[in-house]
């Protein structure tokens, strides 16, 4: 009885919202004169008339624009179905103002990527345009021209340095290129310009964005929040005229990409307007996100008092509920296990004193699982790496240290050497020697690194086989590195190379902690059995070693998103290139022939065969190592990798789930006749155009 009537009140209830929401806006389309465009959206619900989308876009059951899912290398867009006027009868771009509340979800435990970008652009369909740091605006040919007529706004997760990316939590003016013009840290401003506080654009809570042209100013401004209430502060700003790179019809709306790491990014409600104000967007009356329980976040939020975004409260009173009980232990307790491991326990206090206090000026950098601090060690001078390791399950940190420790017993030329470790609380420091020349994937992929010889390079990928092999099949147990990459290679001061992070991916396995990254390794290097099976074995070692090897001789990463599709996956770009006879090609440009041919053909065809699909067609970490030393001969024939044909495979992923969404020509072109039949009237789109206003936004959902 209780039951049926409260839902019936809901009905009544959510029929008034509707109502409430449908009056205010129609009548101000009213005033504006002129023909009106049927443009009030009750949510995206109903909107199939009004965006067109392409790609892996999609307009769910609940109302929301998802612009992509969490699968790898995928490419959205959503546009406004007709073209709106940016120019005045002088053919001057008019100013314009937007408004839109987007969030960015991540599976637990898996890393972000990569972002999204409101957009405006000449077409629709933005043809050939590539995933990964391209955020399906641009390709490796037409970025940065002058003929794309693209101004977007990019709301970036992933730091492609290579793009000149400031860090992964960015938001940045892109005109005509990836490489934005300005870009800033995403930060939320608390009244004035300099009380600020970090916001994360990927912790999966509801951000609204304000974007304005102003074009007596020349000026294209962006604020940010996690609520309704728009900041005075602008986070940021570019002068720009952009009656030079707008045409008088453009289209108006979003691109997202995924690329070697995937979120789902949504558009919960926009709007939009030409020469006036966007509508601001209430984020309560928006229809809610998937999965996470709202109504409770929402309670916590209101019992906090702040105004942030369900999503982040839970965040920050957790990291507030951590530090208090913290602060109340404080104690650096020891626990009875830990005198059981062994006197490579160091005092917190100790690396707190070494690290300066884990202060950023020491930060080296973010790890797959944590922050790495470089610190000298009191009384001793000796300079040391510390990792610190946040953890949440106990019962799997007593075993995890454990087998760390024991690892400490692990000695080799080419491993990292760890000293030793601390506990506190949730927080794990790992101490190790200190690399001075940082990692592999730094000189490899980045222009201002000075570049590796082909010595230096052969010399890396022996020590590297030989460190994992004492791993495998040396020490007295087997240990399984299971993260194997460049980014895990470090180099000392002599440019010997040195695995690091071993043993580290089990981690993952004990607690439930979204900072520890990593779950099962790195995309590209992950061996195709080991995303059926979830079962590491010294074969999928052996796999990812074979990406790293081809990765160190061609100078790109396993998957290379500047390339064309055809180079997209590095193995089959290698393998085509084999198989044509033309192997000498793949080679790093930046060697300029400068390396003996014979090491280098030898490098890349064992590259191939451990690249196989198969685990058993892949050789053992002592036979690599013997090809390597050159006391064994490499067969002659080399397998195809990928055994399934039809270019079946990612890289080890799964391809199934990406290959219709790629992004290819003829798969845009066949979406884009779908679609233009939609909004085809274009005289009547140039009449309204002049001052075209819509507000894409919340139906409410039954609250
Ligand atoms: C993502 O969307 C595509 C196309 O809509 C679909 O084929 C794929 O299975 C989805 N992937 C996931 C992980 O849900
Ligand atoms: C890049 O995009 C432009 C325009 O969208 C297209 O003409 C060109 O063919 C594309 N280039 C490649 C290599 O796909
Ligand atoms: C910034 O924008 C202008 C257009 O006004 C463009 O020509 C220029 O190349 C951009 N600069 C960068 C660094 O992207
Ligand atoms: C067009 O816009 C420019 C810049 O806002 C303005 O100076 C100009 O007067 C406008 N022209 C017309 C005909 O409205
Ligand atoms: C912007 O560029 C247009 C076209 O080049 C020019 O006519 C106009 O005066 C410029 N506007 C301002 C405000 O500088
Ligand atoms: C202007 C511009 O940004 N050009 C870049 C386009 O992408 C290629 C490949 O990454 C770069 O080399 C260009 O600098």
């Amino acid at each position: 009885m209780l039951n049926s009537f409260s839902l019936m009140e809901q009905k009544f209830f959510s029929l008034c919202v509707f109502f409430l929401l449908l009056y205010p806006v129609k009548p101000d389309l009213d005033n504006i004169g002129g023909p009106l465009l049927d443009v009030f959206i009750d949510g995206f619900g109903d909107a199939s008339n009004t965006m067109s989308v392409d790609g892996v876009a999609a307009i769910e059951k609940n109302r929301l624009l998802r612009l992509t899912n969490d699968s790898l290398g995928t490419v959205g867009h959503a546009f406004y179905s007709r073209p709106i006027r940016f120019k005045n009868s002088s053919g001057e771009a008019m100013s314009f103002s937007t408004s839109f509340a987007f969030a960015i979800l991540t599976g637990q435990g898996k890393q972000a990527g990569e972002g999204l970008a409101f957009t405006i652009s000449p077409t629709k369909e933005l043809p050939a345009s590539l995933p990964g740091p391209y955020l399906g605006l641009f390709n490796a040919s037409n970025n940065g021209s002058f003929s794309n007529h693209v101004v977007a706004v990019e709301f970036d997760t992933v730091q492609d340095s290579q793009f000149g990316d400031i860090d992964d939590n960015h938001v940045g003016i892109d005109i005509n290129s990836v490489v934005s013009n300005t870009s800033a840290t995403a930060v939320q401003f608390k009244g004035s310009d300099t009380n600020k506080v970090d916001l994360s654009l990927k912790s999966g809570g509801v951000i609204q964005a304000w974007i304005e042209y102003d074009s007596q100013l020349n000026q294209l401004e962006v604020k940010l929040a996690p609520d309704s209430s728009r900041p005075r502060s602008v986070l940021l700003s570019c002068k720009v005229n952009l009656s030079k790179i707008l045409q008088e019809y453009m289209y108006v709306g979003f691109s997202a990409s995924t690329g070697s790491s995937a979120s789902s990014h949504y558009i919960l409600g926009w709007s939009f307007n030409v020469n006036g104000d966007a509508k601001n967007l209430y984020l309560d009356k928006l229809p809610p996100l998937p999965t996470v329980p709202r109504s409770k976040k929402n309670h916590i939020a209101i019992i906090v008092g702040l105004s942030v975004s369900g999503a982040l409260a839970v965040i920050m009173v957790t990291v507030l509920g951590f530090y208090i009980v913290r602060k109340i232990k404080r104690a650096d307790a020891v626990e009875a296990w830990e005198h059981d491991i062994g006197p490579q326990r160091f005092s917190y206090k100790q690396l707190k004193k070494a690290t300066a206090g884990f202060g950023d000026r020491e930060l080296l950098g973010f790890g797959g699982f944590g922050r790495v601090y470089k610190g000298t060690l009191p009384n001793s001078d000796t300079q040391v790496a510390v990792k610190r390791i946040s953890h949440d399950s106990k019962q799997g940190l007593q075993e995890f240290v454990s087998e760390v420790a024991s690892m400490g017993r692990l000695r080799h030329r080419n491993l990292v050497q760890l000293l030793g470790w601390c506990r506190r609380q949730g927080d794990l420091l790992l101490v190790y020697d200190f690399m001075p020349n940082g990692s592999l994937d730094k000189y490899l992929f980045e222009e201002s690194k000075a570049f590796l010889s082909w010595e230096k390079r052969f010399k890396i990928i022996k020590g590297v086989a030989s460190g994992l092999l004492y791993l495998h099949e040396e020490w007295e147990q087997a240990v399984l590195h299971r993260d194997i990459k460049a980014g895990n290679v470090l180099l000392d001061s002599e440019f010997n190379g040195k695995l690091s992070d071993f043993g580290l991916a089990k981690l993952c396995e004990h607690g439930s902690n979204p900072s520890t990254t990593r779950v099962m390794g790195t995309p590209g290097y992950l061996a195709p059995e080991l995303a059926r099976t979830g079962k590491p074995t010294t074969s999928s070692d052996v796999f990812a070693f074979g990406a790293l090897l081809l990765e160190v001789v061609c100078g790109r990463r396993p998957m290379d998103f500047k390339a064309s599709p055809e180079g997209l996956v590095l193995v089959d770009w290698v393998w085509e290139n084999w198989r044509e006879g033309a192997i000498l090609d793949v080679v790093d440009p930046r060697l300029q022939d400068k390396f003996d041919e014979i090491e280098v053909v030898l490098a890349l065809k064992l590259g191939l065969i451990c690249s196989n699909d198969a685990p058993e067609a892949r050789p053992t970490m002592r036979q690599v190592v013997r090809y390597l030393e050159k006391e064994l001969v490499l067969p002659e024939e080399v397998a195809v990798p990928h055994g399934r044909k039809g270019g079946a495979t990612f890289s080890g992923i799964e391809f199934g789930d990406c290959t219709p969404s790629y992004p290819t020509t003829s798969s845009y072109s066949r979406k884009a006749s779908t679609w233009t039949s939609v909004g085809t009237n274009l005289d009547a789109d140039v009449e309204a155009g002049l001052t075209s206003e819509f507000s894409v936004s919340s139906g409410d959902d039954g609250r």
